[in-house]
């Protein structure tokens, strides 16, 4: 081998090798991982990726997700062409067609819904990306629809909407400052890996965590206390950790005085669940509760996980939500050192300290006048705290018309398999005149659109990006888009020009919109460009402590509102609550199935089809319980049937020790294993709208053969 040879094959960036390393970002999971990624790039290839040790986020560490990018970009299904359905919706044939046919199409389909139907029947929608999100909803709102949402209809936004029903801001742990961390949903080794270094150096200066999580995840082998409860019964167990509490005279009756409303009505709540009750619901011993009481009200200052889903994907998710936070107000652990502090979002719903005008731009074309959005009736809570239609509710108003007809959908990155009772979306989709959807791949869900468009990777494109540190970043490519692929801001812009002329800051595109976000600070997209990594904003500071408690908290009373003036308002249980008929969690069935609980190599319906990462748990697997595998004499690559109230599927089992008898854990996703199948379309927590993918009674019997081997 020459020398020029051993240097290729070791991939070493020089001269001779024509190999040069190009900074970008790994956008697979979600805004507050976007990891710096250093690209090796050869004759326009990407050959190799490594974490950018001088990105102030990562410090060159990346995930198994992130290091598998390179597979990921150049997945072999991704589209070539902007194409043309000419098969029945679902069948998947497709002509490729010019861009100019596609966007000509697209501009007269969406034009005649427009017209003959008004625009609040074309919806528009995005999946899990969220990076274009600030000119798809201008987009919408000038094309006069306001009809504009996203995946968040069964994210992070439960979670916010708790905080903001009770506190009126969203706040997070202050983890530097605090001696307990209630890691309640706490599984960061495989949802949110970069922040195992800080919780390691919180054990190490000797700081005491608590985790609550039906499984035995690598957390808890860090905690000093787990608490291994059933799924979705999270309320039941913070209503009694409160109950203990109170009991022993440890709850901050100072705070709660000063700066709480509605504590009698919740006290009144908490006194229905004493221990045995709370072990009944929730399966965890009395003298684990107690304990964990203890540690919260004597062990801080404390601070909670925020917790973007695991907590609220369930029936009564967001209340008991609102239970685990009350713990905060009650021992005193809101808005001061050491406990969780409120923050604004500045951008890309992240908070990196201090704030832009994204909200003027994406709001200042809304259309006027008091329009129901998709879901408001159905869910008024939801349509009281979110600035989008509840996605739970798009197949219904697509099939049944009411309160008015939807007949166009313009999607970015919509994934089929992410909406319980995926056979109603199917139905949904066939029903609509028309149906644009934007992806990197060919989908379950392109294959209904009439017009799919290519889409490129973040490796492909630019793009602006904050992070909590107070960090700005703003990517350059590093390879062209591939085949005729475009960025969706692109896609978007060059429809703006066509359908909305009459909104010229739109039709400028992603940079003037990002200069317009950033024009009261002293950066800006060609400042920023200038640097090959992200630098400090120098607006950003760090969020203040304890100004609620000088100022009062944003709600209508000024106070933490154990009892919610807002929820009240909208009919709805105002104070924290766990609900007689959910006391068996699993219903009339014997075990209760959680779906979509994080594994290291899935991202949702991303990361199936790359190899590296299928490798590592090559077929769907339920995981269930050793108990549960001797008892039905179960081995590993055996199939079971599961039946819900929604239907049945086949699927292999993978006995472990790390998840109870009783439960059975699916990941979602998978095209011939598809776990949504089995949620019926109502299933979902009446306050937010939520899917209750996190518990849903099944049952589970030994069958022949799985019901997909490669999806
Ligand atoms: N690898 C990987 N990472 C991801 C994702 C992914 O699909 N794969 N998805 C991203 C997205 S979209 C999101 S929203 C975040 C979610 O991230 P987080 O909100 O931080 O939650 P998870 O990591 O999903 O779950 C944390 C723990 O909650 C536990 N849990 C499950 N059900 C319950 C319950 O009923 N009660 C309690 N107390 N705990 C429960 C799980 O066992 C898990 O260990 O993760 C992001 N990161
Ligand atoms: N059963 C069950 N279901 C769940 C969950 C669960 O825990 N259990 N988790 C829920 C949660 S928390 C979330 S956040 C959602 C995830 O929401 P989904 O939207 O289902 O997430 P993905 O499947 O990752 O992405 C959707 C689509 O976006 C495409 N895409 C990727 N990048 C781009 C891009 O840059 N542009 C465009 N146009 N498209 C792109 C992908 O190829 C994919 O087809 O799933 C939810 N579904
Ligand atoms: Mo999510």
């Amino acid at each position: 081998m020459t020398e020029l040879e051993k240097l290729r094959k070791a991939k070493i960036p020089c001269p001779e090798t024509g190999i040069t390393v190009r900074h970008t970002l790994c956008d697979i999971c979600t805004p507050d991982n976007h990891c710096g990624v250093d690209a090796y790039v050869l004759d326009g290839r990407v050959i190799k990726v490594e974490g950018t040790k001088e990105h102030p986020h990562n410090h060159g560490l990346l995930c198994t997700k992130g290091a598998a990018n390179r597979e990921y970009i150049y997945r072999e299904d991704r589209l070539r062409t902007p194409m043309r359905r000419v098969g029945r919706r679902g069948e998947g044939k497709f002509v490729p067609i010019t861009w100019d046919e596609a966007y000509d199409e697209i501009v007269r389909r969406l034009d005649a819904v427009r017209r003959e139907e008004g625009a609040d029947a074309v919806a528009f929608f995005s999946g899990y990306t969220k990076w274009y999100r600030t000119l798809l909803k201008r987009f919408a709102y000038s094309f006069g629809s306001v009809n504009y949402g996203t995946e968040s209809s069964v994210c992070f936004d439960a979670t916010f909407m708790a905080w903001a029903a009770t506190t009126g801001s969203f706040a997070v742990p202050d983890l530097d400052r605090a001696a307990t961390y209630i890691g309640w949903g706490y599984g960061p080794h495989y949802s949110g890996h970069l922040s195992v270094g800080g919780m390691q150096a919180f054990k190490e200066r000797g700081g005491r965590l608590l985790i609550v999580d039906p499984k035995i995840t690598p957390a808890v082998k860090m905690a000093d206390l787990h608490l291994q409860l059933k799924p979705g019964t999270d309320g039941a167990l913070a209503l009694g950790i409160a109950k203990v509490i109170l009991d022993n005279g440890w709850a901050d009756m100072d705070y709660v005085e000063k700066h709480t409303a509605g504590f009698e009505e919740y006290r009144a709540e908490v006194q229905k669940f004493d221990l045995k009750t709370v072990e009944e619901i929730t399966g965890v011993a009395p003298k684990l509760v107690a304990a964990a009481a203890e540690l919260i009200a004597t062990g801080g200052p404390a601070c909670m996980h925020q917790s973007a889903s695991p907590i609220t994907q369930h029936r009564n998710g967001f209340q008991n939500y609102r239970a685990i936070l009350a713990l905060l107000a009650l021992t005193g652990n809101y808005d001061c050192p050491g406990g969780n502090i409120p923050i604004h979002f500045t951008y890309n719903y992240q908070a990196a300290g201090f704030a832009t005008r994204e909200r003027e731009y994406t709001t200042a074309t809304r259309p006027a006048g008091d329009r129901t959005r998709i879901g408001a009736d159905r869910f008024p809570v939801w349509n009281l705290f979110q600035d989008e239609f509840q996605a739970m509710d798009l197949s219904r108003q697509i099939l049944e018309g009411t309160p008015y007809p939807v007949k166009a959908l313009f999607a970015c990155g919509m994934n089929l398999l992410m909406f319980p009772d995926t056979d109603q979306l199917r139905r949904a989709l066939e029903k609509l005149d028309f149906f644009v959807d934007i992806d990197l791949f060919e989908t379950p869900c392109t294959r209904y659109a009439d017009i799919v468009l290519p889409a490129c990777t973040s490796f492909e494109r630019g793009e602006y990006r904050v992070y909590p540190s107070g960090h700005s970043f703003y990517t350059k490519p590093v390879i062209d888009p591939l085949y005729e692929s475009r960025s969706d801001a692109d896609i978007i812009t060059d429809l703006a020009r066509r359908l909305t002329p009459e909104d010229t800051l739109l039709c400028q595109g992603y940079e003037a919109a990002i200069d317009y976000i950033l024009q009261d600070l002293s950066i800006s997209v060609a400042g920023l460009k200038d640097s090959e990594f992200p630098v400090m904003t120098p607006e950003a500071r760090p969020p203040r402590v304890g100004l609620t408690r000088t100022q009062g908290c944003p709600t209508p009373s000024g106070k933490f509102e154990f009892s919610s003036t807002l929820l009240a308002r909208c009919g709805v249980n105002p104070v924290p609550n766990y609900p007689e008929n959910l006391r068996r969690p699993e219903g009339g069935r014997k075990f209760i199935l959680a779906t979509g609980v994080r594994l290291p190599n899935a991202l949702h319906s991303r990361l199936h089809k790359v190899p590296w990462l299928r490798s590592l748990r090559p077929e769907p697997m339920a995981d269930i319980s050793l108990a549960d595998a001797a008892r039905l004499e179960l081995e590993r690559g055996d199939t079971v049937r599961l039946t819900t109230d929604g239907g049945s599927l086949c699927v292999k089992v993978n006995p472990t020790s790390t998840v109870l008898p009783g439960t059975v854990h699916l990941f979602h996703g998978y095209e011939k294993a598809n776990v949504n199948a089995l949620l019926p379309a109502d299933w979902l927590d009446p306050c937010t709208g939520f899917p209750a993918y996190k518990s849903i009674g099944c049952d589970m019997e030994k069958c022949p053969a799985p019901d997909g081997e490669k999806g």
